[in-house]
């Protein structure tokens, strides 16, 4: 195997011998298979489309959740990805019959199997160290990683209804252009410039899915202690698996908490006439093997981050979408689209309900329309002072030693700076005491880390009302964690807007050749961390 995708790689250089996530060398490969005869289909589907002819948004949604199912601890379930490869290669088969001109598709198109050993045997020769220059190599995988986190933001806009064709037909355009020898670097760079304009627009129909749904983000307090009735813990990030879990249990007696990254579920005005959802239990998704121990009750996890869960648990624990785990009992929605929880909630009945690891509240909801109904409150406190620096701290949260330096920087930041977060990695510093500037809270949680969009519609607000030309004059620092793809898509994103000097840790992805590294540090400023004393030094300099 070899798999480089996250920043908790082996040696910060590749998984070799087995995933630090948990993933084996089997279930690497399969999954590079899945990647490339997903890449083969959307070739075809791009020649379709050059042809005329129209794909429908099953197939574009098939694709979507193919690129997901990949990511990072989202799916441990061998079966899933040889069945996944299967339909893939018989979705493409169908759709090639229409295709006139097949003489300049690419291998991935044109090759299929019907036998495992087929499938087993391929995998071998399909993975990442195809591409033999190790620019080509970085570029291809920096636009596909960029795309799996992309298409982790469409499915969940397309499980509220909310689609967009052209953002499908680019992630097949581009998925297909990584299989093709032809392009140059430049035209790579030009690709994953491209990618991270579609990351806006993902993130921003993400973001008019949720609101439209469930409206705005509200400043809400959430309660990080619990009841006395059992209760079911929800973790991911799909709002519409939540709403139905609410809907479900109601009348129950059983209790719903907030896991990780679904905390910002509670900032929305339409889950909170719920009497039983209680709050959020734990921390990121990295400490889950303990607290879903002391939770004692079922939980579902709805999208990443999943680790492989302890046998205590395991019985305990469901998932549904793109996540998966051998063993674990999986919901799939029936044809009209709703999920049936009954087992889970007839599981959480018999539990005992959850030991308390932790009181009090934590405070967040400040998404971009939140903050701009504060917007006249902030303008005063940066005119008169009282803030100086606004320091975006979005991202992720992981097991490394080295990310303590995220709450060392939260604590040592000057009194007089408001720190903007989105993503699990709020979790190194949402339960310090930071106090207020003017009661303004020194944390801004804005809510997942699709919600970095949010961040970046208050900069750009900010920028207009400052009446500056650029957005890097404002007093903006961007100081951000990252561990899996989507964070790959909120870096080009942030790129695609003119975010520049963007530091990035705990390490640089292990996927950036010395070459293409020195592009984007060249072009974008775009930096590693340094020691918490020395980079604050830096940022307010
Ligand atoms: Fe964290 Fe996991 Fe949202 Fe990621 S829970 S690491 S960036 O999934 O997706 O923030
Ligand atoms: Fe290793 Fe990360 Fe790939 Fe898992 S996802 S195998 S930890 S690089």
């Amino acid at each position: 195997m070899f798999c480089y995708q996250c920043q908790e790689t082996a040696g910060c250089t590749g998984c070799t011998q087995f995933g630090v996530c948990g993933k084996s060398p089997a279930l690497s490969r399969i999954q590079d298979l899945l990647i490339y005869t997903t890449k083969g289909l959307s070739a075809v589907t791009t020649a379709l489309r050059a042809q005329g002819e129209e794909i429908s948004a099953e197939v574009n949604h098939y694709i979507t959740i193919n690129l997901f199912t990949t990511i990072t601890n989202a799916n441990f379930d061998d079966e899933i990805f040889y069945q996944r490869v299967f339909e893939t290669l018989s979705i493409k088969n169908r759709l090639l019959e229409n295709l006139k001109d097949t003489s300049s598709l690419p291998d991935a198109a044109l090759w299929s199997a019907d036998t495992r050993e087929a499938l087993d045997e391929k995998s071998l020769t399909v993975g990442v160290l195809r591409t033999e220059n190790e620019d080509v190599r970085s570029l291809r995988e920096l636009i596909v990683y960029g795309l799996k986190g992309l298409a982790a933001y469409m499915k969940h806009a397309n499980e509220l209804r909310y689609d967009n064709a052209e953002i499908s037909a680019f992630m097949q355009k581009a998925l297909a252009a990584t299989l093709d020898d032809t392009l140059s670097i430049d035209d790579l760079i030009g690709l994953t410039l491209e990618t991270g304009k579609f990351g806006v627009d993902g993130m921003a129909l993400l973001d008019s899915a949720n609101t439209g749904t469930y409206g705005n983000p509200e400043i809400t307090k959430v309660n990080i202690g619990v009841g006395s009735r059992p209760g079911i813990l929800i973790s991911g990030h799909d709002l519409r698996d939540l709403e139905q879990l609410l809907e479900q249990t109601q009348g129950t007696g059983v209790d719903v908490y907030t896991h990780s990254e679904m905390l910002p579920a509670h900032y929305y005005p339409a889950f909170k006439k719920y009497k039983n959802f209680i709050g959020n239990y734990g921390n990121a998704w990295w400490k889950q093997k303990e607290e879903f121990e002391s939770f004692r009750g079922p939980i579902l996890m709805t999208t990443n981050c999943v680790v492989p869960p302890a046998a205590s648990y395991k019985n305990r624990l469901f998932t549904t979408g793109a996540t998966g785990i051998t063993g674990c009992v999986h919901i799939e929605r029936d044809e009209n689209g709703i999920k049936d929880f009954t087992p889970i909630i007839e599981l959480a009945k018999t539990c005992e309900p959850p030991i308390e690891i932790e009181q009090g509240e934590i405070i967040g909801g400040f998404a971009h329309n939140q903050v701009l109904q504060l917007a006249d409150q902030i303008v005063e406190a940066v005119k008169s002072g009282a803030i100086k620096k606004f320091f975006v701290m979005a991202g992720c949260d992981g097991r490394q030693k080295a990310r303590n330096y995220y709450t060392d920087f939260a604590k040592a930041l000057p009194k007089d700076t408001v720190i903007l977060t989105a993503g699990c990695a709020k979790y190194k510093y949402n339960k310090l005491d930071l106090g207020d500037i003017n009661g303004i809270p020194r944390v801004l949680d804005a809510g997942q880390c699709n919600d970095s969009y949010s961040l970046a519609l208050i900069a750009l607000k900010l920028k207009e009302v400052f009446e500056l030309q650029d957005i890097n004059e404002l007093p903006l620092a961007f100081n951000i964690a990252w561990y899996e793809q989507k964070a790959v898509i909120v870096l080009l994103s942030l790129l695609y807007l003119g975010v520049k000097n963007i530091h990035l840790g705990p390490t640089l992805p292990a996927f950036l050749s010395p070459n293409v590294a020195k592009v984007l540090v060249e072009n974008f400023g775009i930096a590693g961390i340094g020691t918490v004393e020395d980079d604050i030094k830096l940022f307010l300099e």
